[in-house]
């Protein structure tokens, strides 16, 4: 190799160039390896990681079979900075994976949902999640309660209510942001919802989302903390909070 200014060049940004790649989203989900049913939720330490070498995950019940629909529920709990990576939740259970913190889950599958697939319930900071998908969910797959930032990139989600939705009516309410990229989306209602009174914004990689038959891409609500049910403002409307 002839070392010009232009291949050093090169060479040095692709050193310095360590992102991780996203790639695009697949809806091909594993096999299961094994099946586990538990007892209580599995907790994930503060910034532990479990591979659950897609086994597949429950707690033999039935969908509605608990009345909490609280952290006990969940089948994963991850802490502050704790990461799960490949499982596949069964539709045994209500609440799927809770995070009390920022989390990482990566390669995380839903046979099913329930109440909601994944819950994000920290304060600030960001979460990621990073190939996987869900299916089969009536309402909500991504509940985000807290506050930051959740990152979504190479996701697949069909027959669903809301992929996401920034909470329209908590105790405590945040400012909260969404970024999604590579996701495959079929037969849903909304792929975000957001509360553009408390500045949420929600931005999508257009160029890598694939949608079929999904009614809106995003959507504006007045959001409260008085539990009242959330007006909705927009409806797949590109404006400063829904960008897309
Ligand atoms: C939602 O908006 C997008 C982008 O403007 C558009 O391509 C799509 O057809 C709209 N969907 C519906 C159901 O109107
Ligand atoms: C604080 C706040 O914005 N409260 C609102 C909650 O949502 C209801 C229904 O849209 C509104 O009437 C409240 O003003």
């Amino acid at each position: 190799m002839i070392f010009t200014p232009f291949v050093v060049l090169s060479l040095v940004l692709s050193v310095v160039d360590a992102r991780p790649r996203s790639r695009a989203a697949s809806c091909d989900y594993p096999e299961a390896t094994d099946d586990v049913t538990l007892d209580e939720p599995k907790e994930i330490a503060a910034g532990e990681s479990f591979d659950g070498a897609y086994a597949r995950y429950g707690r033999g019940i039935e969908c509605g079979g608990q009345s909490e629909g609280g952290d006990s529920d969940a089948v994963f709990l991850l802490e502050d900075g704790a990461s799960l990576s490949n499982v596949i939740i069964g539709a045994d259970q209500n609440e799927g994976v809770h995070c009390k913190g920022s989390c990482t889950l990566t390669n995380v599958w839903f046979e099913a949902v329930c109440e909601d697939a994944m819950t994000f319930k920290q304060t600030s900071g960001t979460s990621y999640v990073k190939g996987g998908g869900a299916k089969g969910a009536d309402d909500k797959v991504l509940q985000h309660n807290g506050g930051g930032t959740l990152i979504v990139d190479s996701f697949c989600v069909q027959d669903f209510g809301k992929l996401y939705r920034s909470c329209g009516n908590c105790d405590t309410m945040y400012e909260r942001h969404v970024e999604f990229s590579n996701i495959i989306a079929s037969s849903g209602k909304v792929l975000a919802g957001i509360n553009s009174n408390y500045g949420d914004t929600a931005i999508f990689d257009m160029d890598t989302v694939t949608v079929d038959d999904v009614d809106s891409t995003c959507n504006t609500y007045k959001g409260n903390d008085s539990g009242d049910e959330p007006e909705e403002l927009t409806e797949n409307e590109s404006n400063e909070y829904c960008q897309f």
